[in-house]
């Protein structure tokens, strides 16, 4: 509100009582909109007149001591900001005529409040202004329709509620990777942290009024160690007393190192180099048969063990010696 003040009748001090339709709109904060360089003595405090429709309040400018300053010329006396309670709302300021005043202290004078503007607020929507997913981050190998985490929106109207959804499909192929149920955002695949570390998704909300806040998401893919993977080891064959060698392979998903051993109940004899996988067992002095062992690999954390056989042969027969005799026909 402003003051229009005429030299001959400057203001010193004011009150006013103002009131509005406390269940269209509540008050912010009043302010001191300047023209009166003192204190804003506030008779209500924002809450009361949220609660009342009816705000009262007041300034004054005076040197120290109380003596008064008063002052003449235009300026604003109040500002005061207010939030809408109801999208589509009305509500007029009406000034009380009747306690309000501006006043060349000691002498009360009539003066009519001037309102900047229109005193008739209507309210409508404000867009949502923010959207948060809180957490944002899953488990690599976890089941398809695990909860990443539930969004929420910033947006000044109280009363709003919000519906959330992908957008940009077409930019954004990692959104066919998630499903959004509610606010909640769930996993629609098994995801690989080794194939992807992260995805990339856009979300749209849209609150009751219709108006959209857009917001792009990192979805981080959480690393699992797992499990070293051996490649397959065929079943082996040996002769008798000769030393059987072959080398093992294995990939760990996270690149670790791995280490190699065998398992309990090997042959004696048998041994397998801890770094390289090299496999090598020496059969003499054992019966003809098939014997199991235990290969196993360790990431440091897992354990894994593949169980192979070992087929020990007798000495192959010599190779027939063959006769080539002439056929003689007579
Ligand atoms: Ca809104
Ligand atoms: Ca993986
Ligand atoms: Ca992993
Ligand atoms: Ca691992």
């Amino acid at each position: 509100m402003v003051a229009d003040v005429p030299e001959s009748n400057p203001l010193t001090t004011y009150h006013l009582e103002v009131t509005f339709d406390q269940s269209v709109v509540e008050v912010v904060s009043v302010e001191n909109g300047g023209f009166l360089q003192g204190d804003l003595r506030h008779e209500s405090s924002n809450d009361e007149g949220n609660q009342t429709g009816r705000l009262i309040w007041g300034a004054a400018q005076q040197a120290e001591g109380g003596v008064n300053i008063p002052r003449s010329g235009s300026g604003s006396l109040i500002r005061i900001t207010l939030r809408a309670k109801v999208v589509g709302g009305s509500t007029t300021f009406v000034i009380d005529a009747e306690n309000s005043m501006l006043v060349d202290w000691p002498d009360a004078f009539e003066l009519g409040f001037m309102v900047s503007g229109n005193s008739l607020v209507t309210t409508v929507g404000c867009a949502p202004t923010g959207l948060e997913l809180f957490p944002d981050f899953v488990k690599e190998n976890e089941l398809a329709g695990t909860t990443v985490g539930n969004f929420s929106a910033t947006d000044a109207d109280a009363e709003d509620t919000f519906t959330y959804s992908f957008i940009e499909d077409a930019s954004y192929a990692d959104n066919a990777l998630f499903t959004i149920d509610g606010n909640t955002l769930k996993t629609a695949v098994i995801f690989d942290h080794e194939e992807d570390d992260f995805r990339l998704i856009k979300v749209r909300v849209t609150d009751s009024a219709g108006l959209t806040f857009d917001k792009e998401f990192e979805i981080i893919i959480v690393d699992i160690n797992e499990i070293p993977i051996i490649d397959p080891i065929e079943p082996q064959t040996v002769v008798t007393n000769e030393t059987l060698t072959f080398t093992t392979m294995a990939t760990d998903p996270e690149g670790a190192a791995v280490s190699w051993s065998l398992g309990e109940g090997a042959a004696s004899g048998a041994s397998i180099d801890p770094l390289t996988g090299a496999f090598s067992w020496d059969t003499t002095g054992f019966e003809l048969g098939e014997y199991r062992f235990d290969i196993c690999v360790s990431d440091g954390v897992y354990l894994v063990c593949e169980t192979i056989t070992v087929t020990v042969k007798p000495i192959p027969d010599p190779l027939p010696i063959k006769f080539y005799l002439p056929l003689i026909f007579r």
